[in-house]
């Protein structure tokens, strides 16, 4: 009897821990697949045939946002050149020799200017970037007037102003801050070919004071500058495997200006753009993927395709911060074209 009535027990015993390994793992599956991505996993999405890889983005964009929105930010340098860092890229840091003129932070009613005309124009976001290494607090103080002016006059707002310290990311919570825009730019083990003044996790700290300030992060980067394929699927694992990925992915082709260090390098080709587009669409589907710089190289069939492959958000207005950018007319031509409308 007892016996007969152990050996069910045990099965049962033997039975349950197997289910629960079985349980175990299918939620590890499930995690894995909901946020979890590994790089040789995005490289499999950007090795799809085209169409393929078209369809699966456009199918998940489909199910996560209205496919004919796209989500219009203008950008303002507020505080352009001379900055402190070594970023490759960047026209704006003092020891390149570039064509940027260093200008001082720019005066409240200039600023509030832009943003109006921004907004005439029908952007809902406005996007204030400074070059900077990382705020001083006596340069904060005007920062957080404006957003707190640009605010009230109705448009989200953005800023950029590099890395922040203890206590800075609350202020700007405070001042009526949506979003914090502040790139990884590319895989952890290309960064130091870009980069050297700073590293990644300098950069991750201050995404994660963003986060806990409960500001919505913005956090994208640059391809085009001589990374390998693996390394562009390497940043998207990076955003995409984020505790919370960002709610805003800005990618941009990069926009080689004379002077910085990758000037020169290979352009890439335009259907990998596109297919880097896809990938930040399938392994983040319920963020905005911004089609950033390099849109004003960029045929107008390739912008198309990017919108087909989801890319949900641009910047709208004939210059990014230092460097040009579509001509407003331009791009209301393309969106009555593809039959998009702004949001
Ligand atoms: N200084 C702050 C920082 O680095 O975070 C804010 C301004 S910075 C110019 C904002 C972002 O612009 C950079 O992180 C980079 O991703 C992008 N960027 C700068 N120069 C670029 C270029 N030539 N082409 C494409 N993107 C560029
Ligand atoms: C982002 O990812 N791209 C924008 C915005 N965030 C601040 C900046 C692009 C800058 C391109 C070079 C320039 O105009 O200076
Ligand atoms: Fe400075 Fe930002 Fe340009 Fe780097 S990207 S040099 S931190 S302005």
């Amino acid at each position: 009897m007892l016996e007969t009535n152990q050996k069910p027990a045990q099965e049962s015993i033997i039975n349950l821990d197997s289910l629960n390994k079985d349980a175990l793992k299918a939620c590890k599956n499930e995690t894995k697949s909901a946020n979890r991505w590994t790089v040789a996993e995005i490289v499999a999405l950007f090795e799809m045939p085209f169409s393929d890889l078209m369809h699966r983005a456009q199918t998940v964009h489909r199910e996560n946002f209205d496919p004919n929105g796209v989500q219009v930010s203008t950008l303002l340098s507020i505080k352009t050149g001379g900055c402190s860092e070594d970023c490759g890229y960047c026209p704006q840091a003092a020891r390149y020799h570039t064509d940027v003129e260093n200008e001082p932070l720019m005066q409240l009613d200039d600023v509030l200017a832009a943003a109006q005309e921004a907004k005439n124009n029908g952007a809902s976001r406005f996007c204030m970037g400074a070059a900077w290494r990382s705020p001083k607090q006596k340069d904060l103080e005007p920062v957080l007037k404006m957003i707190a002016e640009v605010k009230a006059m109705g448009l989200e707002t953005c800023a950029t102003l590099g890395m922040l310290k203890e206590g800075q990311a609350a202020q700007l919570k405070e001042a009526g801050l949506d979003y914090y825009n502040h790139n990884l730019d590319t895989a952890p083990e290309f960064y130091g070919d870009v980069i050297t003044t700073r590293t990644y996790q300098d950069r991750l700290d201050t995404l994660d004071s963003v986060r806990e300030a409960d500001i919505n992060v913005c956090c994208g980067g640059i391809i085009g500058m001589g990374e390998a394929r693996h390394q562009r699927a390497g940043l998207l694992a990076q955003l995409a495997n984020m505790e919370r990925p960002p709610e805003s992915v800005p990618i941009n082709l990069l926009t080689q200006v004379e002077g910085t260090p990758l000037h020169g390098t290979e352009e890439l080709d335009p259907f990998e753009f596109v297919r880097t587009i896809a990938a930040a669409r399938i392994t983040m589907p319920q963020s905005y993927v911004r089609l950033s710089a390099g849109r004003q190289s960029m045929h107008e069939g390739i912008q198309a395709l990017c919108f087909i492959a989801g890319a949900n958000s641009i910047f709208y207005g004939e210059k990014l911060l230092t460097t040009g950018n579509p001509e407003a007319e331009t791009d209301k031509a393309l969106f009555a074209k593809l039959g998009i409308h702004p949001i």
